[in-house]
């Protein structure tokens, strides 16, 4: 028996996913997971380590980590790397000005080896703020369109107001549980970027 056959195995029993947040600190990283979990999002302080939470969708466990992205704290990032089905990586689209931080840090995430099969999810955090920046834009300042290592989705949403966040994760179940679960998935095409207006 294969390797991978014996880590599918292992993981159909469980159906569970490891699941990173990660992304420049005030991104909205921690905001995002607790709406998600209905919970309230006055008085969130910047994360100083990290956070876990779970949640059960479609029958999979989705065990997300989420951890503080302060500039001192992304050396730490690389402990976290072990077992990740997925990234999601939260951007604040009202922070022009880091932009390109944001940029340098996911390009050094993306070459990480032990991140190599995992999807990637780009959440375009805060456009209910006016002035925020386009998908399109995002996406430009990225470079997404040269990222060829990992499959990407760019998604809109808001922590505020929820819009695009579930279907967001739905979107990272699906991926995952495509190349985890499903013996024999027909392959879909790198990169096949959709845009949801909200
Ligand atoms: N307008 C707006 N503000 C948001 C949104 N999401 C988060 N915020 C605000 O952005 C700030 C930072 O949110 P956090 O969730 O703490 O950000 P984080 O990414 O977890 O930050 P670190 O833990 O430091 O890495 C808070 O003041 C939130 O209220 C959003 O969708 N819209
Ligand atoms: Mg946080």
């Amino acid at each position: 028996m294969g390797l991978l056959t014996i880590i599918r195995k292992n993981k159909a029993k469980s159906k569970e996913m490891r699941i990173l947040f990660l992304g420049l600190d005030n991104a909205g990283k921690t905001t995002i997971l607790k709406k998600l979990n209905d919970e309230d999002i006055s008085g969130i302080s910047p994360t100083l380590g990290f956070n876990i939470k779970t949640f059960v969708r479609d029958g999979y466990t989705l065990n997300i980590w989420d951890v503080g992205g302060q500039r001192t704290l992304r050396p730490y990032w690389r402990n976290y790397f072990e077992s990740t089905d997925a990234i999601v990586w939260v951007v604040d689209s009202s922070d022009r000005l880091r932009i390109s931080d944001c940029k340098d840090e996911l390009r050094g995430l993306l070459q990480e080896e032990r991140l190599a099969g995992a999807t990637l999810l780009v959440f375009a955090n805060k456009q209910d703020l006016s002035g925020s920046m386009t998908l399109h834009e995002i996406r430009q300042a990225l470079e997404l369109d040269l990222v060829q290592s990992h499959k990407w989705l760019i998604h809109p949403c808001s922590a505020y107001t929820a819009e695009g966040l579930d279907s967001g994760i739905d979107w990272v179940v699906k991926q995952v549980a495509g190349r985890l679960y499903w013996s024999g998935i027909q392959a879909s095409p790198v990169n096949p970027v959709q845009e949801v207006n909200i």
